[in-house]
């Protein structure tokens, strides 16, 4: 009998580890998995409105009438003009369902009731229509009413200036039309310079927002107004338009060419996040969809309106922001699709790479002091290249009493560390060369090459003595380049936080 009831025990025992195991597991299960939640709970998915509620949604638009004013011909390419499949986004229609991809925890958040409205920034230049429309439909269906002060529509010179007119007949909706091609940096500017609400959020012209993606932005905003916050950015299909959740465990990073990329959060944060809901620091931001105070905006300088076309405001906004005062987060609670490309679909007056070169030139030289070497490094081709004058940046940045770059990389958020892997000090494909053996040379990145005397280094103490010339890595002054000079390993700047390679 005693045996029985122990034995009971020990199976109950073992049940209810078990369970809180199985309950524990089910919690941090992606809710995307179909499989075993599919016979309890179906997927999530975000409806439309009911019939009535839709024509007034549009207000004055014949809905029909403008799809059906531009449409692929019959044999013509449906990837030509949009660099996605055209064909399937016509199909789609204006309104579709999509899948709620949060954690399900989000559901059960609550927000302020008397949350600030916000002003709707969306920059377009030839820009689908069945695309665009439905960004701003998909605004008008899954925010809160009293949330949405307007939507500001900028058409950038689009070939077809009749777009702008139509679309301001939609309630909330107003288009302001450039006179001449500006590029989306000064488009999303005139943007903001007309907002009539206290918070800005951009969107590009071909996004579709999911289940309460602006309610966790608008409230960190409100909270604190000098956060800058972005939702995770879900993947609309450039070839069928399927929506595809993102994974929730990245953040915005860049390599020294400043070219953008998504990276895993550090694993030490990622295992120090117990709440999968909570805000996610990132070093930059895509670029295209955040929501930004807009007395913050104006007091960091907007953007710097001598970038053109596109490319590299992100990385001049991100450190900015981090630099000058305030922080960048990705909130998990808020999902917003956007149709990624591999090609743009439209022109650059200057050339695509001319363009980059110069936007991102006036990022590194206003803003990453002695780290612009490696953007120089890693990106050859932007010497020479003209960029215009920094001097009103280089104001700003003075006025606003920003940090240096230096603290940006220190300061946890930045990007992958320095490697020492014998004799290679290796950041990716670019490692750490000096110029010439002699002390006071500077060191610069270069391909790495095990046979390069040039590159080969090795610890002695917190130092780092490069083997040839015996002479050892030195930051000097926080500002000046590093160099390498006499090993003093005892002097700070001389001292090098260890990294364990594995
Ligand atoms: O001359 C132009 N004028 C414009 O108004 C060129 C573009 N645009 C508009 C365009 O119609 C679109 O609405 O500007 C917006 C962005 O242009 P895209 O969609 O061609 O850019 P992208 O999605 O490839 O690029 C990302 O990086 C850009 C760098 O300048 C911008 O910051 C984009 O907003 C940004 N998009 C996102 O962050 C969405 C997520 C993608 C990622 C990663
Ligand atoms: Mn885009």
């Amino acid at each position: 009998m005693r045996r029985i009831r122990a034995n009971a025990i020990a199976i109950l025992t073992v049940a209810w580890i078990l369970g809180t195991f199985y309950y524990l597991w089910q919690d941090n299960k992606p809710q995307s998995s179909p499989s075993s939640s599919a016979l309890l709970c179906p997927p999530q998915v975000t409806q439309p409105p009911r019939a009535e509620g839709q024509s007034q949604l549009l207000g004055g638009l014949d809905e029909k009438a403008y799809l059906a004013g531009k449409q692929l011909k019959p044999g013509d390419d449906p990837y030509r003009d949009h660099a996605f499949n055209l064909q399937e986004s016509d199909r789609l229609g204006s309104e579709r369902a999509i899948r709620d991809t949060r954690h399900y925890r989000c559901a059960s958040l609550n927000y302020d009731a008397d949350l600030p409205s916000t002003s709707i920034i969306i920059t377009f230049h030839n820009e689908a229509r069945s695309t665009l429309l439905r960004t701003i439909k998909s605004v008008l269906m899954r925010s809160p009413p009293s949330l949405i002060q307007e939507i500001i529509l900028i058409d950038d010179f689009s070939s077809d200036p009749e777009d702008c007119q139509l679309l301001s007949q939609i309630p909330k909706v107003r288009c302001l039309r450039n006179g001449r091609r500006e590029g989306l940096i000064r488009s999303r500017v005139r943007g903001a310079n007309t907002a009539s609400a206290s918070i800005l959020t951009f969107l590009d012209s071909h996004c579709e927002v999911n289940t309460d993606w602006l309610q966790p932005m608008i409230q960190r905003v409100k909270e604190d107004h000098t956060r800058v916050v972005s939702p995770i950015i879900d993947v609309i299909s450039l070839d069928n338009f399927a929506y595809l959740a993102a994974s929730a465990d990245l953040r915005g990073g860049f390599d020294w060419s400043l070219h953008f990329k998504w990276e895993q959060i550090p694993i030490e944060q990622k295992m120090a996040r117990s709440d999968p809901t909570q805000p996610i620091r990132t070093p930059v931001i895509a670029g295209g969809i955040f929501v930004m105070d807009k007395s913050w905006f104006n007091h960091l300088g907007q953007y710097d309106t001598h970038m053109d076309i596109w490319g590299g405001e992100n990385f001049e906004l991100s450190f900015r922001v981090w630099m000058c005062g305030g922080s960048l987060e990705i909130l998990p609670c808020s999902r917003v699709g956007h149709v990624f490309r591999k090609r743009h679909p439209y022109d650059f007056p200057e050339g695509n790479a001319l363009t980059y070169i110069k936007n991102t030139r006036r990022a590194a030289e206003v803003w990453m002091d002695e780290y612009k070497q490696y953007y120089y490094s890693a990106r050859p081709s932007a010497q020479g290249k003209a960029f215009g004058s920094i001097a009103d940046r280089l104001t700003l940045r003075r006025k606003l009493n920003c940090k240096p770059f230096r603290w940006y990389m220190e300061n946890g958020c930045c990007m992958e560390r320095w490697e020492l892997i014998e004799p290679l000090l290796r950041q990716q494909d670019l490692c750490l060369a000096i110029s010439a053996f002699t002390a006071g040379s500077k060191v610069k990145m270069e391909p790495c090459n095990a046979k390069e005397p040039r590159q080969k280094w090795k610890p002695k103490g917190t130092a780092l003595q490069h083997m040839v010339s015996g002479l050892c890595l030195d930051s000097q002054t926080p500002t000046g380049p590093p160099v390498i000079t006499q090993c003093r390993p005892q002097m700070a700047s001389q001292s090098w936080e260890p990294q364990i390679i594995t």
